[in-house]
C-alpha cells in the first residue's frame, strides 16, 4: 500500500475587505489542523487569497490588477509557505497569476503544488473558463472569468509526487470529461482541484437544488473513470451576498465519497488514501491500453 495521509482544507467566505495576511492566517490554521491530524499534503481551494472577484464588473485596470498575486510566494504568502515548511506538510494552492510573460501582462486563474520541503512542484493554469465576457447586469452576479483570465497555457501536466502521479484542474475543469481523461491518460492516481461555485446559476434557477448534486457527480465520474482519487475543495458559504456550495471530499478511485465536509466555514476534512487502489480500476475495468478504441474518437477534437 502507498497510503498518502490528505486533508481537504475548505474555507468558508472571503469578504472583499479581508487582507490577504488575514486570509493567509486562515490557511495556516487549516494547515496546522493537517498537520496535527498527520497530514503530508493540504488541498486548499481554487483562488483563495481573496473574494472571487470575477462575481464582479470592475472596470478600473488597477483595481482589477489588485486581486492578483505577480509573485509567488510573495511577502503575503511566504508565511504560509514558510509554515508548511516548517510543519513538513505540501499543500495545494488556487490563486489569480498576474505575470509578465512573452513580453505582455497575461493572468490566470492558477494552481500551485508545493512539496513538503515548500518548493514548487507543478503549476496547473485554468482551461474551461465559464460564464461570459462582457457586462450582463440582469444578472444577480457576474461570472467574468472569460474576461479576467486567459484560458490557461500548460495543458494538464502530472507530476510524480506524494508516492505517485499527481494533477490538478480547477473548478469548471471538472464538469468536462476531457479534462479528466487527458490527466487519466497520463496515469494520474491522485487529482486534486479548487472550486468557487454559487448555487444559483441564472441560466438554470430550476437546477440550483441540484448544485451540490452535479458538484460530487462530475468528481465521482472522473474518479471512477480514470481510477484516481479526487480532492475537491470549496470557498464555500456566503462570500458579498453569493451563496457558494460547500461539500468539499475526498473521493477514491471506486467513486466514493471517503470524507466530506458538513459546514459553509473553514473546515479540514482528511483521510488515508492508499494510491494503490488505483490498480484494480486502472488494469482491469479502465484499462486504457486493453479497451479505449481511440480511432472512433476523433470527433471529440476534430469537431
Ligand atoms: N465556478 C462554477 C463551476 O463550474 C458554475 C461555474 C456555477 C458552473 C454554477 C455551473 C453552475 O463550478 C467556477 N469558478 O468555475
Amino acid at each position: 500500500p502507498r497510503i498518502v495521509t490528505i486533508g481537504a482544507a475548505q474555507m468558508g467566505p472571503i469578504a472583499r475587505s479581508e487582507s490577504r495576511p488575514q486570509v493567509v492566517e486562515r490557511l495556516i490554521a487549516l494547515l496546522r489542523q493537517g498537520a496535527a491530524t498527520g497530514c503530508e499534503l493540504v488541498v486548499f481551494p481554487e483562488a483563495t487569497l481573496t473574494a472571487f472577484f470575477p462575481h464582479w464588473w470592475i472596470e478600473d485596470a488597477a483595481e482589477l490588477d489588485a486581486w492578483f498575486e505577480r509573485e509567488m510566494p510573495s511577502n503575503e504568502t511566504a508565511p504560509l509557505f514558510n509554515e508548511a515548511r516548517r510543519l513538513g506538510v505540501g499543500f495545494h494552492l488556487g490563486y489569480c497569476e498576474l505575470v509578465e510573460e512573452e513580453g505582455r501582462q497575461r493572468r490566470f486563474n492558477t494552481a500551485i503544488l508545493v512539496g513538503k520541503d515548500g518548493q514548487v512542484i507543478g503549476k496547473y493554469r485554468k482551461i474551461h473558463l465559464p460564464g461570459h465576457a462582457e457586462h450582463e447586469p440582469w444578472r444577480p452576479f457576474q461570472n467574468l472569468e472569460k474576461r479576467y483570465f486567459e484560458v490557461g497555457n500548460l495543458g494538464w501536466p502530472v507530476w510524480r509526487a506524494f508516492g505517485g502521479v499527481t494533477g490538478m484542474m480547477i473548478c469548471n475543469d471538472r464538469r468536462w470529461p476531457e479534462a479528466w481523461r487527458v490527466l487519466g491518460l497520463q496515469g494520474a492516481e491522485l487529482v486534486l482541484l479548487g472550486y468557487n461555485t454559487p448555487r444559483h446559476d441564472p441560466t438554470t434557477p430550476q437546477h440550483d437544488r441540484l448544485a451540490e448534486f452535479h458538484n460530487h457527480l462530475s468528481m465521482q465520474a472522473g474518479a471512477y473513470q480514470n481510477g484516481c482519487w479526487v480532492v475537491g475543495v470549496a470557498k464555500a458559504g456566503v462570500e458579498e451576498g453569493i451563496e457558494q456550495i460547500g461539500g468539499s471530499c475526498i473521493i477514491a478511485p471506486t467513486g466514493e465519497i471517503v470524507a466530506q465536509a458538513i459546514t459553509a466555514g473553514d473546515e479540514l476534512v482528511m483521510a488515508r488514501c492508499d494510491l494503490d487502489a488505483a490498480n484494480p480500476i486502472k488494469r482491469n475495468i479502465f484499462n486504457f491500453a486493453r479497451h479505449r478504441r481511440p480511432e472512433h474518437y476523433r470527433m471529440i477534437v476534430e469537431r
